[in-house]
């Protein structure tokens, strides 16, 4: 029989039960710069649902896209600080301060798509990711971004020699700059929410950016000419605070790692769908797309080469690249 004793224990402990399994329930903060549908934002919301069935609701991820949290060097601090949980973004804002992430960003390293994954999904890709860590992020995992060309409101791209002159937006990272720069063009670094009115107000006369984004921030209504040099692959990156990453324990932070794997692919998924809706919407929107000379630009680009792969470890790195299939 039981006593009335034992009764009110057990509806104690149960409650305490829910009310620790309450005060457990995890909600993560994850920024993303580019609106919901954006294939970026659907990878993260797709690692969230994998999180959620997999703790049974313990653990939710909220996704805040479209800037609500700020441009995208702005989230770096914030996420260094832990204000943060998670952000998406791309691996250019990083170059400054983690000398690694340029190497994938190098112009032309990537012969191909198939390469890129080949080089991400190995060994150098870990070595990359881990590269985050002193600097208060744990990178989780690499997302595809396709290749960046150059647009721009004035006339197409066909040599490095049409480049002369031109004002080109871009990422806030020295790479780029340079990268402009030996192409005989004029860099001017902006976070990517001020570029639809620089180009439209002549402030720039255009950018570089991979299909998807030349769509979505609309870039394609105010630079018609998509000339495709497709000169830099430069991976996204989805990172984790460390100061939230260490509030977890060992068994969810292992959850974590597993999720943010196994969104790669639903990544590259919605990737490779919205890269063709894209290129077909700027075309029938009336963009003029053209090809390039592509090895006259990838001749131009070996200073920067020169400038950038200095040390033994980053050159190491390129000559492993190089030489993966
Ligand atoms: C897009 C990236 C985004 C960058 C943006 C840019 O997805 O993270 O911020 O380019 O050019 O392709 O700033």
């Amino acid at each position: 029989m039981i006593s009335r004793r034992s009764l009110f224990g057990a509806f104690v402990a149960l409650s305490v039960a829910t009310t620790a399994a309450h005060a457990q329930t995890i909600t993560l903060r994850s920024a993303d710069i580019h609106p919901d549908g954006y294939p970026t934002v659907g990878a993260v919301k797709y690692f969230g649902q994998l999180l959620e069935q997999r703790t049974n609701g313990r653990i939710k991820v909220q996704v805040f896209p479209s800037q609500q949290l700020g441009q995208e060097k702005d989230t770096i601090d914030q996420t260094r600080f832990g204000v943060i949980d998670l952000n998406r973004i791309n691996m250019a804002p990083f170059n400054n301060l983690i000398p690694e992430t340029f190497v994938p960003a190098l112009p032309f390293i990537f012969k191909s798509v198939v390469h890129m994954r080949a080089v991400m999904d190995g060994p150098i890709g870990d070595e990359i990711l881990k590269a985050f860590e002193p600097h208060g992020l744990v990178a989780l995992a690499f997302y595809d971004s396709g290749a960046r060309s150059f647009y721009n409101s004035k006339r197409p791209i066909n040599t490095p020699a049409d480049m002369k002159g031109l004002k080109i937006r871009v990422q806030q990272s020295d790479l780029f700059i340079d990268l402009v720069k030996a192409l005989g063009a004029n860099a001017t670094p902006m976070p990517a929410g001020e570029v639809y009115s620089a180009i439209q107000t002549g402030v720039v006369d255009g950018a570089e950016n991979n299909w998807p984004s030349y769509d979505s921030f609309r870039h394609a209504e105010v630079a018609k000419f998509y000339s495709k040099t497709e000169h830099s692959m430069s991976p996204e990156v989805f990172v984790m605070s460390k100061i939230s990453y260490d509030k977890l324990s060992p068994d969810d932070q292992k959850l974590i790692r597993q999720a943010a794997k196994d969104s790669v692919g639903k990544m590259r998924e919605l990737w490779e769908a919205r890269e063709k809706t894209s290129e077909a919407k700027v075309r029938a929107a009336g963009s003029q797309v053209n090809e390039v000379d592509k090895q006259a630009f990838i001749d131009a680009m070996k200073p920067v080469y020169d400038k950038y792969v200095t040390n033994p470890k980053l050159k190491d790195m390129v000559a492993r690249i190089q030489a993966t299939n």
